[in-house]
């Protein structure tokens, strides 16, 4: 069993609605049981000008399934949420579930990587993780808190 921690995102659509059904369907999943929850948060759009504001929140999680396999269970479920991915596209979305953290485990595979590679440097991603647990370690880069602190 590994503790992982998930990113949740919207900015297009009934953003609450979707969150919180998207942690419905994720609970509900065979080999998933999210443990907690932080709150959800309104936060200005990162890195694209001209997007509605998002509202973002993470969870954690028990899993029975490796990371990859959970990875296509999250792309899987933004499939379902109506969520169309296109590459290096950063559009409006109505669902965004991004593998932030799986245990203690740093991994670089194509189309994989773990500890989510921009979160250390996200606080729209590192405020709900602090919340869930300040003092968990960002493999790498240290905990939650201290990063928090480093960003602006
Ligand atoms: O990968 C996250 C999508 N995203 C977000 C987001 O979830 N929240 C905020 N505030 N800005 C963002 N920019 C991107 S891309």
């Amino acid at each position: 069993m590994t503790r992982a921690y998930v990113g949740l995102g919207s900015n297009l659509g009934d953003r609450e609605r979707t969150l919180e059904e998207a942690i419905t369907a994720l609970d509900a999943e065979k080999g998933i049981a999210v443990v907690a929850g932080s709150a959800l948060r309104e936060t200005e759009p990162v890195g694209v000008g001209g997007q509605p504001l998002y509202l973002n929140g993470a969870v954690g999680l028990d899993t029975t399934l490796s990371a990859g396999e959970l990875l296509d269970r999250l792309l899987e479920l933004e499939r379902r949420f109506g969520r169309v991915r296109v590459p290096g596209e950063h559009g409006p979305r109505t669902l965004d579930l991004d593998l932030l953290l799986y245990g203690d485990e740093t991994i670089d595979e194509p189309g994989l990587s773990v500890p989510h590679p921009r979160l250390h440097e996200r606080r729209f991603v590192l405020e709900p993780l602090a919340e869930l647990d300040p003092g968990l370690v960002v493999p790498g880069r240290g905990t939650v808190e201290s990063l928090l602190a480093g960003v602006h």
